[in-house]
Protein backbone atom coordinates (compact mmCIF):
# COMPACT_ATOMS: atom_id res chain seq x y z
CA UNK A 1 0.00 0.00 0.00
CA UNK A 2 1.33 3.56 -1.01
CA UNK A 3 1.30 5.91 2.29
CA UNK A 4 0.30 8.84 1.51
CA UNK A 5 4.02 10.61 2.95
CA UNK A 6 5.32 8.70 -0.31
CA UNK A 7 2.61 10.03 -2.47
CA UNK A 8 3.46 13.82 -1.02
CA UNK A 9 6.91 12.90 -1.81
CA UNK A 10 6.77 11.72 -5.30
CA UNK A 11 4.83 15.41 -6.16
CA UNK A 12 7.96 17.10 -4.50
CA UNK A 13 10.50 15.26 -6.72
CA UNK A 14 8.82 15.65 -9.69
CA UNK A 15 8.18 19.54 -8.63
CA UNK A 16 12.40 19.48 -7.99
CA UNK A 17 12.63 18.04 -11.22
CA UNK A 18 10.81 20.22 -13.13
CA UNK A 19 8.43 17.71 -14.39
CA UNK A 20 5.19 19.51 -14.70
CA UNK A 21 3.21 16.82 -16.72
CA UNK A 22 4.29 14.11 -13.49
CA UNK A 23 3.26 16.93 -10.88
CA UNK A 24 0.20 17.15 -12.47
CA UNK A 25 -0.67 13.85 -12.73
CA UNK A 26 0.04 12.99 -9.01
CA UNK A 27 -1.45 15.91 -7.70
CA UNK A 28 -4.87 14.55 -9.08
CA UNK A 29 -4.15 10.80 -7.78
CA UNK A 30 -3.35 12.53 -4.31
CA UNK A 31 -6.80 13.49 -4.38
CA UNK A 32 -8.33 10.86 -6.00
CA UNK A 33 -6.81 9.09 -2.92
CA UNK A 34 -8.26 11.59 -0.48
CA UNK A 35 -5.61 13.89 0.86
CA UNK A 36 -6.76 17.46 1.44
CA UNK A 37 -5.35 19.61 -1.18
CA UNK A 38 -4.12 22.19 1.18
CA UNK A 39 -1.84 19.06 2.44
CA UNK A 40 -0.59 18.65 -0.91
CA UNK A 41 0.79 22.58 -1.01
CA UNK A 42 1.88 22.94 2.59
CA UNK A 43 3.93 19.21 2.20
CA UNK A 44 4.61 18.80 -0.96
CA UNK A 45 4.33 21.25 -3.44
CA UNK A 46 6.03 24.29 -0.86
CA UNK A 47 9.13 22.05 0.17
CA UNK A 48 9.73 21.47 -3.75
CA UNK A 49 9.46 25.25 -4.52
CA UNK A 50 11.75 25.87 -1.26
CA UNK A 51 14.52 23.26 -2.14
CA UNK A 52 14.80 25.24 -5.96
CA UNK A 53 15.31 28.30 -4.00
CA UNK A 54 17.91 26.52 -2.10
CA UNK A 55 19.86 25.01 -4.68
CA UNK A 56 19.48 28.62 -6.84
CA UNK A 57 20.76 30.28 -3.89
CA UNK A 58 24.05 27.33 -3.28
CA UNK A 59 24.16 28.06 -7.49
CA UNK A 60 23.79 24.49 -7.79
CA UNK A 61 21.37 24.86 -10.60
CA UNK A 62 20.62 28.02 -13.35
CA UNK A 63 17.97 30.58 -13.57
CA UNK A 64 16.06 27.74 -16.24
CA UNK A 65 15.54 25.48 -13.95
CA UNK A 66 14.04 27.36 -11.22
CA UNK A 67 11.61 28.66 -14.45
CA UNK A 68 10.94 24.83 -15.26
CA UNK A 69 10.31 24.21 -11.57
CA UNK A 70 7.99 26.85 -11.24
CA UNK A 71 5.94 25.61 -14.03
CA UNK A 72 5.64 22.35 -12.40
CA UNK A 73 4.51 24.30 -9.35
CA UNK A 74 2.21 26.37 -11.58
CA UNK A 75 0.87 22.71 -13.01
CA UNK A 76 -0.54 21.10 -9.22
CA UNK A 77 -1.74 24.16 -8.14
CA UNK A 78 -3.99 24.38 -11.29
CA UNK A 79 -5.28 21.03 -10.55
CA UNK A 80 -6.35 22.28 -6.78
CA UNK A 81 -7.47 25.42 -7.37
CA UNK A 82 -10.94 24.79 -8.27
CA UNK A 83 -11.18 22.27 -5.16
CA UNK A 84 -10.24 25.62 -2.72
CA UNK A 85 -12.71 27.96 -4.38
CA UNK A 86 -16.24 28.24 -2.61
CA UNK A 87 -18.60 29.65 -5.40
CA UNK A 88 -21.70 29.38 -2.93
CA UNK A 89 -19.87 31.05 0.27
CA UNK A 90 -20.57 35.28 -0.05
CA UNK A 91 -17.98 37.57 -0.36
CA UNK A 92 -16.96 38.56 3.22
CA UNK A 93 -14.84 41.49 1.65
CA UNK A 94 -12.93 42.51 -1.76
CA UNK A 95 -9.13 42.38 -2.55
CA UNK A 96 -7.39 43.61 -4.97
CA UNK A 97 -3.56 42.23 -5.80
CA UNK A 98 -0.86 42.52 -7.91
CA UNK A 99 3.21 41.95 -7.59
CA UNK A 100 4.66 45.00 -7.96
CA UNK A 101 6.10 46.76 -10.70
CA UNK A 102 9.34 45.17 -12.17
CA UNK A 103 8.22 41.54 -10.35
CA UNK A 104 7.53 38.59 -12.12
CA UNK A 105 7.34 36.27 -9.11
CA UNK A 106 3.92 35.53 -8.96
CA UNK A 107 3.73 31.66 -7.09
CA UNK A 108 2.93 33.17 -3.64
CA UNK A 109 0.96 35.65 -5.02
CA UNK A 110 -1.18 33.08 -6.68
CA UNK A 111 -0.90 31.01 -3.67
CA UNK A 112 -2.25 34.19 -1.36
CA UNK A 113 -5.41 34.53 -4.19
CA UNK A 114 -6.47 30.85 -4.00
CA UNK A 115 -6.65 30.52 -0.20
CA UNK A 116 -8.29 34.25 0.03
CA UNK A 117 -11.20 32.98 -2.46
CA UNK A 118 -11.13 29.80 -0.33
CA UNK A 119 -11.92 32.18 2.55
CA UNK A 120 -14.77 34.05 1.39
CA UNK A 121 -13.03 36.74 0.14
CA UNK A 122 -13.66 38.59 -3.51
CA UNK A 123 -10.15 39.00 -5.35
CA UNK A 124 -9.77 40.64 -8.28
CA UNK A 125 -6.09 39.40 -9.37
CA UNK A 126 -3.84 42.19 -11.44
CA UNK A 127 -1.44 40.05 -12.17
CA UNK A 128 2.01 40.80 -12.52
CA UNK A 129 4.14 43.86 -12.66
CA UNK A 130 1.46 46.24 -11.88
CA UNK A 131 1.96 49.94 -12.10
CA UNK A 132 1.45 51.95 -9.41
CA UNK A 133 -1.14 53.96 -11.56
CA UNK A 134 -2.65 51.06 -12.30
CA UNK A 135 -2.96 49.62 -8.69
CA UNK A 136 -4.56 53.11 -8.00
CA UNK A 137 -7.14 52.99 -10.91
CA UNK A 138 -8.03 49.38 -10.24
CA UNK A 139 -9.24 51.23 -6.31
CA UNK A 140 -11.35 53.85 -8.12
CA UNK A 141 -12.84 50.87 -10.24
CA UNK A 142 -13.61 48.15 -7.83
CA UNK A 143 -13.24 50.17 -4.56
CA UNK A 144 -11.67 47.19 -2.72
CA UNK A 145 -11.48 46.85 1.29
CA UNK A 146 -8.09 45.94 0.94
CA UNK A 147 -5.22 46.46 -1.47
CA UNK A 148 -2.56 43.53 -1.60
CA UNK A 149 0.98 44.03 -2.66
CA UNK A 150 3.72 41.08 -3.30
CA UNK A 151 7.12 41.46 -4.13
CA UNK A 152 9.88 39.05 -4.18
CA UNK A 153 13.25 41.17 -5.39
CA UNK A 154 14.80 43.78 -3.04
CA UNK A 155 14.87 45.80 -6.18
CA UNK A 156 11.24 46.10 -6.43
CA UNK A 157 10.33 46.98 -2.89
CA UNK A 158 10.55 50.31 -3.53
CA UNK A 159 7.79 49.78 -6.25
CA UNK A 160 5.64 49.29 -3.00
CA UNK A 161 6.24 52.93 -1.54
CA UNK A 162 5.98 54.49 -5.22
CA UNK A 163 2.50 52.96 -4.98
CA UNK A 164 1.41 54.42 -1.37
CA UNK A 165 2.60 57.72 -3.00
CA UNK A 166 0.42 57.38 -5.94
CA UNK A 167 -2.45 56.45 -3.64
CA UNK A 168 -1.32 59.87 -1.43
CA UNK A 169 -1.30 61.64 -4.49
CA UNK A 170 -5.26 60.66 -5.49
CA UNK A 171 -6.13 61.25 -2.35
CA UNK A 172 -7.31 57.15 -2.58
CA UNK A 173 -5.12 56.34 0.58
CA UNK A 174 -7.80 56.26 3.53
CA UNK A 175 -10.51 54.52 1.09
CA UNK A 176 -8.10 50.82 1.39
CA UNK A 177 -6.29 49.29 3.36
CA UNK A 178 -2.86 48.04 2.17
CA UNK A 179 -0.84 44.96 3.01
CA UNK A 180 1.78 43.64 2.03
CA UNK A 181 3.98 40.41 1.32
CA UNK A 182 7.06 38.76 -0.38
CA UNK A 183 10.64 37.53 0.95
CA UNK A 184 11.85 40.62 1.47
CA UNK A 185 9.31 42.06 3.22
CA UNK A 186 8.93 42.89 7.04
CA UNK A 187 6.80 44.23 9.52
CA UNK A 188 8.84 47.48 10.19
CA UNK A 189 9.21 48.01 6.42
CA UNK A 190 5.33 47.87 6.41
CA UNK A 191 4.59 50.28 8.98
CA UNK A 192 8.31 52.39 7.25
CA UNK A 193 5.75 52.71 4.19
CA UNK A 194 2.77 53.14 5.85
CA UNK A 195 1.09 50.00 5.09
CA UNK A 196 -1.49 48.09 7.23
CA UNK A 197 -0.03 45.24 7.55
CA UNK A 198 2.58 42.26 6.86
CA UNK A 199 2.37 38.93 6.50
CA UNK A 200 5.05 36.29 6.19
CA UNK A 201 3.10 33.30 4.41
CA UNK A 202 -0.38 32.58 3.62
CA UNK A 203 -1.97 31.14 6.87
CA UNK A 204 -0.69 34.88 8.21
CA UNK A 205 -1.63 36.36 5.39
CA UNK A 206 -5.83 35.14 5.29
CA UNK A 207 -5.44 35.80 9.42
CA UNK A 208 -4.90 39.44 8.58
CA UNK A 209 -7.02 40.19 5.55
CA UNK A 210 -10.11 38.62 7.75
CA UNK A 211 -9.06 40.70 10.87
CA UNK A 212 -8.96 43.61 8.57
CA UNK A 213 -12.21 43.63 6.50
CA UNK A 214 -13.78 43.19 9.76
C1 LIG B 1 10.55 30.79 -8.62
C2 LIG B 1 11.57 31.90 -8.63
C3 LIG B 1 11.75 32.62 -9.83
C4 LIG B 1 10.89 32.37 -11.07
C5 LIG B 1 9.51 33.00 -10.86
C6 LIG B 1 8.42 32.23 -11.57
C7 LIG B 1 7.05 32.67 -11.13
N1 LIG B 1 6.12 32.53 -12.06
O1 LIG B 1 6.83 33.12 -10.02
C8 LIG B 1 11.75 33.07 -12.19
C9 LIG B 1 12.64 32.02 -12.83
C10 LIG B 1 10.95 33.77 -13.29
C11 LIG B 1 12.60 34.01 -11.35
C12 LIG B 1 13.24 35.10 -11.90
C13 LIG B 1 14.10 35.92 -11.18
N2 LIG B 1 14.50 35.77 -9.91
CO1 LIG B 1 13.67 34.49 -8.71
N3 LIG B 1 13.21 33.19 -7.48
C14 LIG B 1 12.35 32.20 -7.47
C15 LIG B 1 12.42 31.39 -6.14
C16 LIG B 1 13.31 30.17 -6.40
C17 LIG B 1 11.13 30.91 -5.54
C18 LIG B 1 10.05 31.99 -5.26
C19 LIG B 1 8.76 31.28 -4.94
O2 LIG B 1 7.92 31.11 -5.80
N4 LIG B 1 8.62 30.78 -3.69
C20 LIG B 1 7.46 30.00 -3.26
C21 LIG B 1 6.32 30.92 -2.84
C22 LIG B 1 5.14 30.07 -2.41
O3 LIG B 1 6.76 31.68 -1.74
P1 LIG B 1 6.74 33.28 -1.71
O4 LIG B 1 6.82 33.81 -3.09
O5 LIG B 1 7.73 33.74 -0.72
O6 LIG B 1 5.28 33.64 -1.20
C23 LIG B 1 4.85 33.41 0.13
C24 LIG B 1 5.13 34.58 1.09
O7 LIG B 1 6.21 35.39 0.70
C25 LIG B 1 3.83 35.32 1.19
N5 LIG B 1 3.48 36.36 0.20
C26 LIG B 1 3.89 36.50 -1.08
N6 LIG B 1 3.29 37.54 -1.65
C27 LIG B 1 2.46 38.09 -0.73
C28 LIG B 1 1.62 39.20 -0.80
C29 LIG B 1 0.88 39.56 0.34
C30 LIG B 1 -0.03 40.74 0.27
C31 LIG B 1 1.02 38.82 1.54
C32 LIG B 1 0.26 39.23 2.74
C33 LIG B 1 1.87 37.71 1.61
C34 LIG B 1 2.59 37.34 0.47
O8 LIG B 1 2.87 34.27 1.07
C35 LIG B 1 3.33 33.36 0.06
C36 LIG B 1 2.76 32.01 0.31
O9 LIG B 1 3.12 31.48 1.59
C37 LIG B 1 13.11 32.46 -5.20
C38 LIG B 1 13.92 31.87 -4.03
C39 LIG B 1 13.13 31.81 -2.74
N7 LIG B 1 13.60 30.97 -1.85
O10 LIG B 1 12.17 32.50 -2.53
C40 LIG B 1 13.97 33.23 -6.20
C41 LIG B 1 14.36 34.71 -5.92
C42 LIG B 1 13.16 35.47 -5.36
N8 LIG B 1 14.68 35.22 -7.25
C43 LIG B 1 15.69 35.99 -7.22
C44 LIG B 1 16.22 36.63 -8.37
C45 LIG B 1 17.51 37.41 -8.17
C46 LIG B 1 15.59 36.54 -9.62
C47 LIG B 1 16.04 37.22 -10.94
C48 LIG B 1 16.54 38.66 -10.80
C49 LIG B 1 17.14 36.29 -11.53
C50 LIG B 1 17.79 36.76 -12.79
N9 LIG B 1 19.11 36.85 -12.70
O11 LIG B 1 17.17 37.00 -13.78
C51 LIG B 1 14.77 37.11 -11.82
C52 LIG B 1 13.88 38.37 -11.69
C53 LIG B 1 12.61 38.29 -12.50
C54 LIG B 1 11.70 39.44 -12.16
N10 LIG B 1 11.86 40.59 -12.83
O12 LIG B 1 10.84 39.30 -11.29
C55 LIG B 1 16.24 36.19 -5.81
C56 LIG B 1 15.87 37.55 -5.21
C57 LIG B 1 16.99 38.14 -4.42
C58 LIG B 1 16.60 39.47 -3.86
N11 LIG B 1 16.67 39.57 -2.55
O13 LIG B 1 16.26 40.38 -4.54
C59 LIG B 1 15.66 34.93 -5.06
C60 LIG B 1 15.43 35.14 -3.55
C61 LIG B 1 16.69 33.78 -5.30
C62 LIG B 1 18.03 33.98 -4.61
N12 LIG B 1 18.24 33.33 -3.48
O14 LIG B 1 18.87 34.68 -5.09
N13 LIG B 1 12.65 33.63 -10.07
Amino acid sequence: MITSEFELELITKALIRGQANRVKTLTILAIENGIDPRTVIDKALMPGMHEIGEQFRDKAIYISDVLISSRAMHAGLHVLKPLLMNPQQSSVGKVVIGTVAGDLHDIGKNLIVMMFCASGLEVIDLGIDVQPEDFAQAIIDHQPDILAMSAMLTTTLGMMSETIRELNRLDLRNKVKIIIGGSPTTQEFARAINADGFAADVVKAVDLAIKLVK
